[in-house]
């Protein structure tokens, strides 16, 4: 009875360590590539490391300093060339110039999957670029679309409104000016946009042209910024110049900035992003294609949470605004 369990467990343990040597011979190593250093890709980076806590996977991380090529294709081709990844998670910094680099890494047997920003016209099915397992991220022109309603109704249906930005050719950005201006076209022709200027992502640039903006134009009733540093530059100028509550801000991201200024009159409308679970199903994506996975979708949209005066308290809504570890 005794040598019964003890062969019995002993024929266990040899089944499981089988297994487990299998399951360690599959296993994967992620390399993530975000855009740059900023609250959105910090709460990215917290989802790609609880998935792959979570999968038991193995990341290497590197983060540009700055926005741009030239700050992220070094680090690229670094992950190339260590040679033991075998997925790239990455958000393009230019939909044309980084396919050369990416593809690289394709033709060294890295697979790569987009969060946030995609390649190309972001159509991996039918589009000039289909070597990206997907794109995980938000649908920005209809962002755009949603900022453009809220920020016409802020201003009542009249006036001028400024849109700024961060860089030409940014999948991301781009897709938000362009569902703004669309919508200012069709549903407010009365209102007059000006803009988009380019920030390069940097708040103090995105200040100083708003201040510009409110100091040439006295017609001036509401500004766009598209992205963390934009609506943080907007913002800063607006308080800077006494105007709050005069010109209204509709921030795209969830920052507690954001927020913040939401909470003086500043900002009337707040687009939250997912970046948490664009990082975890980026990495659950790569999981599932090692395993053979065939259905992975081309293109997933993880959707907004719209904040405004009413519902930033609401529990299902706060719960989106943006949570950097440690602050
Ligand atoms: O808005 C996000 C991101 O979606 C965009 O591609 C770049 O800027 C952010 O990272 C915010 O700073």
């Amino acid at each position: 009875m005794r040598k019964q369990s003890f062969l019995a467990m002993a024929a266990g343990l040899v089944i499981a360590l089988a297994a487990q040597t299998a399951h360690a011979a599959e296993k994967i190593k992620i390399g993530f590539l975000p855009g740059v250093v900023d609250p959105f890709y910090q709460v990215m980076q917290v989802g790609v490391e609880k998935a792959a806590k979570d999968l038991g996977i193995e990341l290497v991380t590197q983060i540009p300093p700055t926005w741009g090529v030239e700050a992220q294709t070094p680090l690229l081709d670094a992950m190339v060339t260590r040679g033991d990844l075998n997925y790239i998670i990455t958000a393009p910094v230019d939909k044309d110039q980084m396919v050369g680099p990416l593809k690289a890494a394709v033709d060294h047997g890295i697979k790569v999957i987009t969060v946030d920003t995609f390649l190309g016209d972001g159509d991996y099915v039918n589009g000039p670029v289909k070597f990206p397992i997907s794109y995980i991220g938000s649908d920005n022109v209809e962002g755009g679309r949603i900022a453009a309603r809220g920020l016409a109704k802020a201003i009542g249906g009249k006036g001028t409104v400024y849109i700024n930005s961060t860089n030409p050719n940014v999948s991301s950005v781009e897709g938000r000016a362009q569902g703004f201006k669309e919508v200012m076209a069709k549903e407010f022709p009365t209102i007059k946009v000006l803009g988009p200027d380019f920030n390069l992502d940097d708040p103090n640039k995105a200040a100083q042209q708003t201040a510009a903006v409110l100091q040439r134009d006295p017609n001036l009733g509401g500004v766009f910024g598209t992205n963390v540093f934009s609506a943080q530059g907007a913002g800063t100028a607006v308080v800077n110049a006494g105007l709050g509550g005069h010109i209204q801000v509709v921030a795209y991201d969830a920052t507690k900035l954001a927020i913040e200024l939401m909470g003086k009159g500043v900002v009337s409308l707040v687009l939250a992003q997912k970046p948490f679970d664009m990082g975890y199903l980026a990495v659950m994506f790569a999981e599932a294609d090692a395993a053979g996975v065939t259905s992975l979708p081309r293109r997933v949209e993880t959707g907004f949470a719209i904040i405004d005066k009413e519902n930033v308290k609401d529990p299902a809504i706060a719960r989106f605004i943006y949570q950097v570890p440690g602050k």
